[in-house]
Protein backbone atom coordinates (compact mmCIF):
# COMPACT_ATOMS: atom_id res chain seq x y z
CA UNK A 1 0.00 0.00 0.00
CA UNK A 2 1.90 3.40 -0.97
CA UNK A 3 1.65 6.15 1.49
CA UNK A 4 -1.27 7.61 0.63
CA UNK A 5 -3.23 5.12 0.59
CA UNK A 6 -2.31 4.12 3.99
CA UNK A 7 -3.08 7.93 5.19
CA UNK A 8 -6.50 7.47 4.46
CA UNK A 9 -6.85 4.08 5.53
CA UNK A 10 -5.51 5.41 8.75
CA UNK A 11 -8.26 8.51 8.76
CA UNK A 12 -11.02 6.50 7.81
CA UNK A 13 -10.61 3.18 10.11
CA UNK A 14 -8.22 4.63 12.85
CA UNK A 15 -5.43 2.69 12.71
CA UNK A 16 -3.16 1.28 9.43
CA UNK A 17 -0.55 -1.48 9.13
CA UNK A 18 2.93 -0.48 7.61
CA UNK A 19 4.44 -4.33 6.95
CA UNK A 20 7.74 -5.07 7.54
CA UNK A 21 9.43 -2.18 8.76
CA UNK A 22 12.18 -4.08 10.82
CA UNK A 23 14.04 -6.95 9.79
CA UNK A 24 13.37 -10.34 11.54
CA UNK A 25 17.10 -10.23 12.37
CA UNK A 26 16.46 -6.70 13.87
CA UNK A 27 13.82 -8.39 15.62
CA UNK A 28 15.24 -11.02 17.31
CA UNK A 29 18.09 -8.70 18.49
CA UNK A 30 15.72 -6.42 20.61
CA UNK A 31 14.14 -10.04 21.99
CA UNK A 32 17.49 -11.08 23.08
CA UNK A 33 18.39 -7.99 24.90
CA UNK A 34 14.84 -7.76 26.64
CA UNK A 35 15.27 -11.30 27.83
CA UNK A 36 19.34 -10.53 29.38
CA UNK A 37 17.61 -7.71 30.46
CA UNK A 38 14.29 -8.94 32.11
CA UNK A 39 16.38 -11.97 34.15
CA UNK A 40 18.26 -9.35 36.05
CA UNK A 41 14.91 -7.02 36.89
CA UNK A 42 12.32 -7.51 39.76
CA UNK A 43 9.04 -7.47 37.49
CA UNK A 44 6.54 -8.77 38.29
CA UNK A 45 4.16 -10.12 36.06
CA UNK A 46 0.28 -9.04 36.10
CA UNK A 47 -3.03 -10.56 35.03
CA UNK A 48 -2.58 -8.65 31.78
CA UNK A 49 1.21 -9.98 31.67
CA UNK A 50 4.42 -8.09 31.83
CA UNK A 51 4.35 -4.51 31.02
CA UNK A 52 6.78 -1.76 31.15
CA UNK A 53 7.14 1.99 30.72
CA UNK A 54 10.43 3.70 29.31
CA UNK A 55 11.88 0.59 28.25
CA UNK A 56 13.76 2.85 25.46
CA UNK A 57 15.95 4.16 29.00
CA UNK A 58 16.83 0.64 30.20
CA UNK A 59 18.07 -1.30 27.10
CA UNK A 60 20.23 0.71 24.54
CA UNK A 61 19.53 -0.97 21.26
CA UNK A 62 15.88 0.24 21.99
CA UNK A 63 17.29 3.46 22.64
CA UNK A 64 19.00 3.41 19.34
CA UNK A 65 16.02 1.99 17.93
CA UNK A 66 14.30 4.80 18.94
CA UNK A 67 17.04 7.55 18.11
CA UNK A 68 17.48 6.48 14.66
CA UNK A 69 13.64 7.68 13.66
CA UNK A 70 12.72 4.70 11.28
CA UNK A 71 9.54 4.44 13.59
CA UNK A 72 9.26 8.42 14.09
CA UNK A 73 9.39 8.77 10.56
CA UNK A 74 6.27 6.41 9.70
CA UNK A 75 4.17 7.87 12.35
CA UNK A 76 4.89 11.00 10.84
CA UNK A 77 4.49 10.04 7.14
CA UNK A 78 0.86 8.91 8.38
CA UNK A 79 -0.05 11.28 10.79
CA UNK A 80 0.92 14.31 8.15
CA UNK A 81 3.36 15.82 10.37
CA UNK A 82 6.32 16.25 12.99
CA UNK A 83 5.73 14.67 15.91
CA UNK A 84 7.67 14.40 19.39
CA UNK A 85 8.58 11.22 21.10
CA UNK A 86 6.04 10.86 24.23
CA UNK A 87 6.00 7.68 25.61
CA UNK A 88 6.56 4.27 25.02
CA UNK A 89 5.19 0.56 26.72
CA UNK A 90 5.79 -2.78 26.70
CA UNK A 91 2.94 -4.55 26.38
CA UNK A 92 4.53 -8.78 26.88
CA UNK A 93 2.08 -11.22 26.93
CA UNK A 94 3.74 -14.88 27.96
CA UNK A 95 2.02 -17.89 26.54
CA UNK A 96 -1.12 -18.25 29.03
CA UNK A 97 -1.82 -14.80 30.22
CA UNK A 98 -5.18 -14.36 31.68
CA UNK A 99 -6.87 -11.49 31.04
CA UNK A 100 -7.69 -9.02 27.86
CA UNK A 101 -6.92 -5.85 27.39
CA UNK A 102 -10.28 -4.50 27.70
CA UNK A 103 -11.66 -1.83 24.72
CA UNK A 104 -10.23 1.85 25.55
CA UNK A 105 -8.77 5.29 23.81
CA UNK A 106 -5.14 5.71 24.50
CA UNK A 107 -6.16 9.42 25.15
CA UNK A 108 -8.05 8.64 27.75
CA UNK A 109 -4.95 8.14 29.90
CA UNK A 110 -3.33 10.77 28.55
CA UNK A 111 -2.50 14.42 30.90
CA UNK A 112 -2.83 16.65 27.68
CA UNK A 113 -4.60 18.73 26.25
CA UNK A 114 -5.90 16.89 23.04
CA UNK A 115 -6.14 14.10 21.30
CA UNK A 116 -3.24 15.16 18.63
CA UNK A 117 -0.71 12.04 18.22
CA UNK A 118 -0.46 8.88 17.02
CA UNK A 119 0.40 5.49 18.19
CA UNK A 120 3.10 3.08 16.89
CA UNK A 121 2.92 -0.81 17.36
CA UNK A 122 6.26 -2.73 17.02
CA UNK A 123 5.51 -6.57 16.61
CA UNK A 124 8.47 -7.83 17.96
CA UNK A 125 7.04 -11.60 17.75
CA UNK A 126 4.28 -12.63 15.41
CA UNK A 127 0.59 -10.89 16.73
CA UNK A 128 -1.77 -13.85 16.15
CA UNK A 129 -5.77 -14.59 16.93
CA UNK A 130 -4.70 -17.21 19.26
CA UNK A 131 -1.78 -15.08 21.49
CA UNK A 132 -3.68 -11.90 21.59
CA UNK A 133 -3.23 -9.71 18.40
CA UNK A 134 -4.92 -6.21 18.65
CA UNK A 135 -8.35 -5.94 17.41
CA UNK A 136 -9.51 -2.14 16.45
CA UNK A 137 -13.22 -1.18 15.95
CA UNK A 138 -12.95 0.69 12.89
CA UNK A 139 -14.34 4.16 12.23
CA UNK A 140 -14.39 5.01 16.68
CA UNK A 141 -12.22 7.34 16.77
CA UNK A 142 -15.16 9.92 14.74
CA UNK A 143 -16.98 8.98 18.33
CA UNK A 144 -15.23 11.32 20.18
CA UNK A 145 -13.94 11.15 23.54
CA UNK A 146 -15.86 8.43 25.17
CA UNK A 147 -15.76 7.30 29.09
CA UNK A 148 -12.49 5.24 29.77
CA UNK A 149 -12.23 2.01 31.09
CA UNK A 150 -10.51 1.82 34.57
CA UNK A 151 -8.04 -0.54 34.44
CA UNK A 152 -7.93 -1.33 37.99
CA UNK A 153 -11.73 -1.87 38.84
CA UNK A 154 -12.17 -3.07 34.41
CA UNK A 155 -15.31 -0.99 34.76
CA UNK A 156 -16.04 2.33 32.85
CA UNK A 157 -14.35 5.38 35.16
CA UNK A 158 -16.03 7.12 37.32
CA UNK A 159 -13.98 10.23 37.11
CA UNK A 160 -15.14 10.94 33.26
CA UNK A 161 -19.00 9.87 33.50
CA UNK A 162 -20.01 13.33 31.66
CA UNK A 163 -18.73 11.58 28.24
CA UNK A 164 -21.09 9.72 26.21
CA UNK A 165 -20.40 5.71 26.68
CA UNK A 166 -17.92 4.12 23.76
CA UNK A 167 -19.95 2.39 20.75
CA UNK A 168 -18.53 -1.36 19.58
CA UNK A 169 -20.76 -2.74 16.56
CA UNK A 170 -19.38 -6.11 16.26
CA UNK A 171 -18.87 -5.62 12.32
CA UNK A 172 -16.91 -2.99 12.87
CA UNK A 173 -13.85 -5.33 14.57
CA UNK A 174 -10.97 -6.40 13.16
CA UNK A 175 -8.94 -8.57 14.27
CA UNK A 176 -5.33 -7.48 13.30
CA UNK A 177 -2.66 -10.09 13.09
CA UNK A 178 0.91 -8.61 12.44
CA UNK A 179 4.05 -10.34 11.56
CA UNK A 180 7.36 -9.70 13.53
CA UNK A 181 8.70 -6.44 12.23
CA UNK A 182 5.80 -4.96 11.17
CA UNK A 183 3.95 -1.71 12.41
CA UNK A 184 0.58 -0.95 13.07
CA UNK A 185 -0.62 2.68 13.90
CA UNK A 186 -3.90 3.69 15.45
CA UNK A 187 -5.33 7.23 16.32
CA UNK A 188 -5.53 8.38 20.22
CA UNK A 189 -9.35 7.59 19.75
CA UNK A 190 -9.82 4.89 18.29
CA UNK A 191 -11.22 1.93 20.11
CA UNK A 192 -9.09 -1.11 20.66
CA UNK A 193 -8.13 -4.26 22.68
CA UNK A 194 -6.36 -7.42 23.48
CA UNK A 195 -7.52 -11.28 23.64
CA UNK A 196 -5.25 -13.26 26.55
CA UNK A 197 -2.84 -15.09 24.99
CA UNK A 198 -3.83 -18.95 25.01
CA UNK A 199 -0.96 -20.10 23.06
CA UNK A 200 2.42 -21.27 23.90
CA UNK A 201 3.97 -18.54 22.47
CA UNK A 202 5.23 -14.89 23.54
CA UNK A 203 3.29 -12.39 22.24
CA UNK A 204 5.65 -8.84 22.66
CA UNK A 205 5.43 -5.59 21.55
CA UNK A 206 6.40 -2.02 21.50
CA UNK A 207 3.82 0.05 21.54
CA UNK A 208 5.57 4.14 21.46
CA UNK A 209 3.29 7.64 21.04
CA UNK A 210 4.50 10.86 19.37
CA UNK A 211 2.50 14.01 19.76
CA UNK A 212 2.34 17.08 18.17
CA UNK A 213 4.59 19.44 19.50
CA UNK A 214 1.72 22.01 19.25
CA UNK A 215 0.13 20.29 22.09
CA UNK A 216 -0.04 21.42 25.91
CA UNK A 217 0.13 19.38 29.02
CA UNK A 218 -2.73 19.29 31.05
CA UNK A 219 -2.29 16.87 34.26
CA UNK A 220 -5.86 17.11 34.99
CA UNK A 221 -7.30 15.52 31.59
CA UNK A 222 -6.21 12.15 33.24
CA UNK A 223 -5.27 10.78 36.23
CA UNK A 224 -1.88 9.02 34.92
CA UNK A 225 -0.27 5.99 36.09
CA UNK A 226 3.43 7.24 34.83
CA UNK A 227 5.66 9.46 36.69
CA UNK A 228 7.26 11.50 33.84
CA UNK A 229 10.97 12.82 34.49
CA UNK A 230 11.18 15.43 32.45
CA UNK A 231 14.41 16.54 30.70
CA UNK A 232 14.21 20.34 31.04
CA UNK A 233 14.06 22.08 34.58
CA UNK A 234 10.49 22.53 35.23
CA UNK A 235 11.33 25.50 37.63
CA UNK A 236 12.23 27.64 34.98
CA UNK A 237 8.90 26.87 33.22
CA UNK A 238 5.43 29.33 34.11
CA UNK A 239 3.93 28.27 36.70
CA UNK A 240 0.24 27.75 35.33
CA UNK A 241 0.38 23.48 34.02
CA UNK A 242 -1.14 23.84 30.41
CA UNK A 243 2.65 24.23 29.03
CA UNK A 244 3.90 22.93 26.05
CA UNK A 245 5.22 19.88 25.51
CA UNK A 246 7.73 21.08 23.03
CA UNK A 247 8.67 23.14 25.71
CA UNK A 248 9.12 20.51 28.19
CA UNK A 249 8.91 17.17 26.15
CA UNK A 250 9.99 13.28 28.45
CA UNK A 251 13.34 12.39 28.17
CA UNK A 252 14.86 11.12 25.29
CA UNK A 253 17.92 10.16 26.98
CA UNK A 254 18.36 7.58 30.32
CA UNK A 255 18.41 10.16 33.08
O1 LIG B 1 -0.56 -4.61 23.14
C1 LIG B 1 -1.70 -4.62 23.59
O2 LIG B 1 -2.28 -5.68 23.79
C2 LIG B 1 -2.43 -3.34 23.88
C3 LIG B 1 -1.71 -2.17 23.28
C4 LIG B 1 -2.36 -0.86 23.43
O3 LIG B 1 -3.41 -0.71 24.00
C5 LIG B 1 -1.68 0.30 22.85
O4 LIG B 1 -0.56 0.17 22.35
O5 LIG B 1 -2.27 1.39 22.86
Amino acid sequence: MNTNRAKERYLRDGFVVRPDILTIEHCDTLTNDLLRWFENQSISENHYGILFHNLYAEIPSFLTLLEDGILQREAEVIYGSSLVFFQDNLIWKPPSSQEAINWHQDYSYWPLSKPSGITLWLALDDATLDNGCLQFCRHSHRQGECIPNDFIANTPAQWATSLPTLKIQQHDIQQLTLAKGSVSLHHPLVAHTSAPNTSHHHRRAWSITFVDPNIQWDFLHAPHPYRYQFSCNTEDLPKEQNHSISLCPPPIKKL
